[in-house]
């Protein structure tokens, strides 16, 4: 085989194994004791929402008892629910998140 070949044939092998990654949503969720501040504040600085946005997602959590904060590749929704579990607990709140697929 000529060598300047050899790439195009590896291609040619080998199946166009590209997928999109699967989505996962954030999901936060309420509890009696995290002051709704707070909870507009994670908002704002883990999901880049705005302030309005924030309150309207805090608002929903706190009536309805969970809310989708965003969708993300897995290892991107991972890290964020643990970083807002770890900023939380910094502060002495029992905020939690959880993952799931969208
Ligand atoms: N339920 C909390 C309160 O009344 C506010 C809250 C909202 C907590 C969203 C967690 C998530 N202080």
């Amino acid at each position: 085989v000529d060598p300047d070949r050899q790439g195009d044939l590896a291609v040619e092998a080998s199946k166009p194994r590209l997928k999109r990654p699967s989505m996962y949503k954030v999901i936060m969720l309420n509890d009696d004791y995290t002051p709704m501040d707070f909870v507009v504040e994670v908002l704002e600085t883990f999901f880049r929402m705005d302030r309005e946005q924030a309150t309207r997602v805090m608002l929903t959590v706190h009536t309805e008892g969970k809310a989708v904060c965003g969708v993300f590749p897995r290892d991107i929704a991972e890290t964020k629910a643990a970083q807002v579990v770890d900023y939380a607990r910094e502060h002495q709140h029992p905020l939690m998140c959880q993952v799931e697929r969208a």
